[in-house]
């Protein structure tokens, strides 16, 4: 099956639960053929994707009339720029918003700094970041989430901001999430949107960055959905996530990038099944993330290196983060599945599937907090 994922577009590849591929209806023969050949159990579980989409684009227009920003619909790049924007005006002293750089389509990246407004400079850092793969729109939701807790509901959630300034980049590949919400046929788009070569557009921003460049579980193929890029950093986006990391390079305690889907909390080392130097404490604050979930919603979360838990996948930026940027926590929080592809929660389950993540998160940072107690 991991040999497949460079040629097939898997919505999810587990060694440990069911994998699920979109194929085009041309397809379909062809990889039910290789599938039975090599005794490799399936079913179709969506014969027409594109309807549910077009049902999911008319519910996510009914939703956004008098939402809350966030919660309620899935909102554009834009409108997550402009609130940001608007809780730097009306926040001054406790938010800052910079723009760290543009995409390759010349959308503005934005970054928020949250902090107590204490005014103590040089606090450690818990960053967050999401929307690096497209059509993975739980993702820049919860980092809104996220943004929305600590900025406007500061005094029930004070005490995380105390030693720690919170870094949120909500949305990454700008170019390929509005790419998803322009047509219902793009609708499961992954990748950036940066053209290379004639035949194919983009590369997957979680193969781009420069630790352990090219290794497992990426494309040389400018088609696949894995693909590297040309070179390490070819993706403004990604070269931006990356100067953002390295600006604050030895100051980062927990690193977390937000993904979709299957509920899973892993850590380094995604690029191959080998466990990072402080896999103790990777596992602790892990742990503390799945108890304060289960114990919520019941929800059970798996936790575990990523590379032996999922697939291994190089030039992911959870590495990226825990080996240049010494992040000491780094984890890739795949958010729990919904709709009929994994990627589309409907509108009216945002804010359950958001409440219960920030739960987890809340966990995990008290436990960062705990455990590097200067
Ligand atoms: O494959 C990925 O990039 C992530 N899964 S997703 O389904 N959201 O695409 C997992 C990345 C895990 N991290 C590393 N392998 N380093
Ligand atoms: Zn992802």
């Amino acid at each position: 099956m991991e040999q497949l994922s460079s040629t097939y577009d898997f919505l999810r590849l587990s060694r440990v639960e069911s994998s699920k591929v979109l194929v085009s209806p041309a397809e379909q023969s062809r990889i039910t053929r290789i599938l039975s050949a090599k005794n490799i159990a399936f079913r179709i579980i969506n014969n027409d994707v594109l309807s549910n989409v077009l049902q999911e684009k008319e519910d996510n227009e009914i939703f956004c009339v008098n939402a809350r920003l966030g919660t309620d619909c899935y909102r554009s790049h834009e409108e997550i720029n402009n609130y940001i924007e608007d809780l730097y005006k009306r926040f001054p002293n406790r938010v800052f918003v910079k723009q760290v750089g543009f995409s390759y389509e010349k959308r503005p990246l934005k970054t928020i700094t949250i902090t107590n407004g204490d005014d103590i400079k040089h606090k450690k850092i818990i960053f967050v970041d999401a929307g690096m793969h497209a059509r993975e729109w739980i993702s820049p939701s919860t980092g809104l989430y996220i943004i929305q807790q600590l900025v406007e509901n500061f005094e029930a959630n004070q005490h995380l901001l105390k030693d720690h300034d919170w870094v949120v980049m909500p949305m990454i590949n700008a170019d390929g999430y509005e790419f998803t919400r322009s047509h219902p046929d793009n609708r499961m788009w992954r990748k950036t949107r940066q053209p290379h070569g004639d035949e194919c557009v983009g590369t997957d921003p979680n193969r781009n960055s420069g630790f352990m460049f090219g290794f497992n579980g990426t494309s040389a193929n400018p088609c696949s959905e894995t693909f590297k890029g040309p070179y390490p950093f070819s993706e403004p986006e990604v070269a931006v996530l990356r100067d953002t990391l390295l600006s604050l390079k030895g100051k980062i305690d927990f690193y977390l990038t937000l993904h979709s889907h299957g509920s899973y909390i892993i850590y380094p080392w995604g690029y191959a099944e080998i466990d990072a130097p402080n896999v103790d404490e990777l596992e602790t604050v892990a742990q503390a993330g799945y108890n304060a979930i289960f114990a919520h919603s019941g929800r059970k979360y798996k936790v575990g290196n990523s590379a032996k838990l999922m697939y291994p996948a190089a030039g992911a930026s959870d590495d990226y983060a825990y080996a240049e940027a010494e992040a000491r926590i780094s984890y890739t929080m795949e958010l729990p599945s919904g709709g009929k592809d994994g990627f589309d929660p409907p509108p009216k389950d945002i804010k359950e599937y958001v409440e219960e993540s920030w739960v987890g998160i809340v966990a995990m940072a008290e436990k960062v907090i705990e455990i590097y107690k200067k």
